[in-house]
């Protein structure tokens, strides 16, 4: 069946955490390196703010046909008619998500055990993340560290694709890639980098040439 994720490298990023520098301009050179989806996660905005912050990072991804994904909130989700939403184990449901709006957009979904690589909540997603791969400073409350043997673990449980994120930096993706994930999901290694397009760029020849062997 034809994917709704068949996307490489997943940047994720904080209107505020991109070094001090205006995060559209971040996203917009990272765009251009090769990031192929966005995801924006905001923890502590009003609503209105989010939506607001939303909307302009989807006047930049739009101008790329990127795909903009919403972190929690589907309210902001609906609001900003974004391309899908991505949450975890506290946040609303895959299961009611998709049954209050049936196939309207993408669900991402957060796997921090392996029991939960078969679950509901997954086979009704468009993807899984392994959440993290490698422990990380910029997520603090994580119950696991997937690893390779992680991800490979994930890949033989389910053929969804299946998403990378923790530390993830042009020195692992492409281990991470052969250990089984089909998308890089970064946030430091390009929003901290000096120069986020040739981060992006970076990585993704690495996640390209790991796919091609
Ligand atoms: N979910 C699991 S780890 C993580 C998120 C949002 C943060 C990844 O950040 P970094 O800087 O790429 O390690
Ligand atoms: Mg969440």
């Amino acid at each position: 069946m034809h994917s709704l994720f068949p996307f490489d490298l997943y940047l994720v990023l904080s209107s505020d955490g991109c070094a001090g520098r205006d995060f559209l301009q971040v996203a917009e050179q990272a765009i251009r390196g090769g990031v192929d989806v966005i995801q924006i996660r905001e923890k502590d905005l009003p609503f209105n703010e989010y939506v607001y912050r939303s909307l302009k990072l989807k006047s930049v991804t739009d101008r790329y046909n990127v795909p903009l994904i919403i972190n929690d909130d589907v309210e902001v989700m609906l609001a900003t008619n974004a391309y899908g939403i991505h949450v975890g184990n506290s946040d609303a449901s895959p299961i009611d998500i998709r049954k209050d709006h049936e196939d309207a957009f993408v669900i991402g979904y957060s796997i921090e055990h392996l029991d939960q690589v078969q679950s509901g909540k997954a086979l009704v997603s468009d993807y899984i993340a392994a959440s993290p791969v490698f422990n990380t400073g910029t997520k603090t409350n994580t119950i696991i560290e997937w690893g390779l043997d992680g991800v490979a673990a994930i890949r033989r449980l389910s053929d969804k694709p299946l998403v990378a994120i923790g530390s993830m930096n042009r020195s692992n993706a492409g281990d991470v890639i052969r250990a089984g994930a089909d998308c890089i999901s970064v946030v430091s290694a390009i929003c901290a980098s000096d120069d986020p397009w040739e981060a992006a760029l970076t990585i993704k020849k690495e996640i390209t040439h790991a796919k091609k062997i």
